[in-house]
């Protein structure tokens, strides 16, 4: 059977773009990679054409000292980031901001009846590992879909500390931060799936330099028996003359699967740890750190919203597009433009 399926958004000022999926193998494939082949009727809003937040969890964007003065990171958080190559615990959401979130994700998650935007998202899996035993639903794109999840990129208690953490040499204590992309990582009770260990520049070289971050946001609470997320600090120190380590699970599953492409020495040095959060903080850290989290048994799910941010400046290091369904940046182009706002620059607060 050929299945043709397209996705067509039409906007002002933005060239249409088509996405045509041909041809049972390709299907495949794409359920392999969370390929989204939907429909977006013209009368959906595309929040990416929005690089302000919309009000739903933010009335406007920091524009002086004291809307920033509450979210800096102390010396010994930073100094925690440098030795460790992650920082949590801080403050990011109200309860209530996390409960509206959550019934945004509650329109997006319901296979009975799929979100009239799903169409807009980067990558869709329902289940990552494809285990109904071990469930994980991964996505990107949900900031072009909801109001709240749009607003979340914007926000200052994740913008100001990205700012401090994104470039951690040379002399500014801030930098200009880009959205780069967002993520779900959602485990229900009882069957949650593990996310297996990885660095997340493994999956980011198509951008350079590095000077990337990621904001892990618990929309509930995180404990050992739900699968909170679990770091190997210091870690984030372990390249491959510069590069990353290799991507060794893309679905996953297999938890320890990087195991096989550690030295000696760092297997001497995988001490991993717990990071857990309550619901509504945050967990920052370095494209570099090793991290995962294993399944959830426990009669609560674990859902978290990820945001991933890059310094300002950022190039496209391939003639691809950087995501499914967003058009190319030129090989050496910086990453600017409708799907890579900036969500915060010091100067505005000068
Ligand atoms: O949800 C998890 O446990 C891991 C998520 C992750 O890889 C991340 O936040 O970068």
């Amino acid at each position: 059977m050929r299945r043709v399926v397209q996705a067509v958004r039409r906007t002002a000022g933005f060239a249409q773009h088509t996405r045509t999926l041909s041809t049972n193998k390709d299907w495949t494939e794409s359920a392999v990679k969370g390929r989204v082949a939907a429909e977006v009727s013209e009368d959906v809003t595309d929040y990416s054409e929005f690089h302000q937040p919309v009000g739903r969890l933010l009335k406007q964007l920091p524009s002086k000292q004291d809307d920033i003065q509450q979210y800096r990171l102390s010396t010994e958080q930073l100094r925690f980031y440098d030795n460790n190559g992650y920082v949590g615990g801080v403050p990011a959401l109200s309860s209530q901001q996390c409960d509206m979130l959550l019934e945004e994700l509650a329109t997006l998650a319901d296979p009975s009846n799929p979100h009239p935007g799903h169409g807009l998202f980067h990558e869709y899996h329902a289940n990552q590992t494809q285990d109904p035993n071990n469930v994980l639903l991964h996505a990107l794109g949900h900031w072009r879909i909801t109001p709240g999840f749009h607003d979340l990129i914007f926000l200052p208690s994740i913008t100001v500390p990205a700012s401090q953490l994104v470039v951690r040499h040379g002399s500014a204590p801030f930098s200009a931060v880009r959205f780069w992309h967002d993520q779900l990582f959602c485990k229900p009770a009882h069957h949650g799936g593990n996310v297996a260990w990885h660095q997340d520049y493994s999956y980011w070289t198509r951008t350079r330099p590095m000077q990337h971050l990621t904001v892990h946001v618990a929309l509930e609470d995180q404990t050992a028996d739900n699968g909170a997320i679990m770091y190997v600090p210091g870690s984030h120190h372990w390249t491959r003359d510069g590069a990353p380590l290799p991507i060794t699970a893309d679905d996953f599953a297999d938890m320890d699967s990087i195991q096989a492409v550690l030295t000696e020495d760092e297997r001497r040095h995988w001490k991993p740890v717990h990071c857990c959060l309550k619901k509504g903080e945050a967990v920052f850290h370095h494209p570099l750190v090793v991290h995962g989290s294993y399944g959830n048994r426990s009669p609560r799910s674990r859902r978290a919203a990820v945001v991933n941010y890059f310094a300002d400046g950022t190039t496209a290091n391939t003639d691809g597009p950087l995501m499914d369904g967003i058009p190319a940046v030129p090989r050496g182009q910086p990453c600017a433009g409708r799907f890579f706002p900036l969500v915060f620059d010091p100067r505005w607060c000068m």
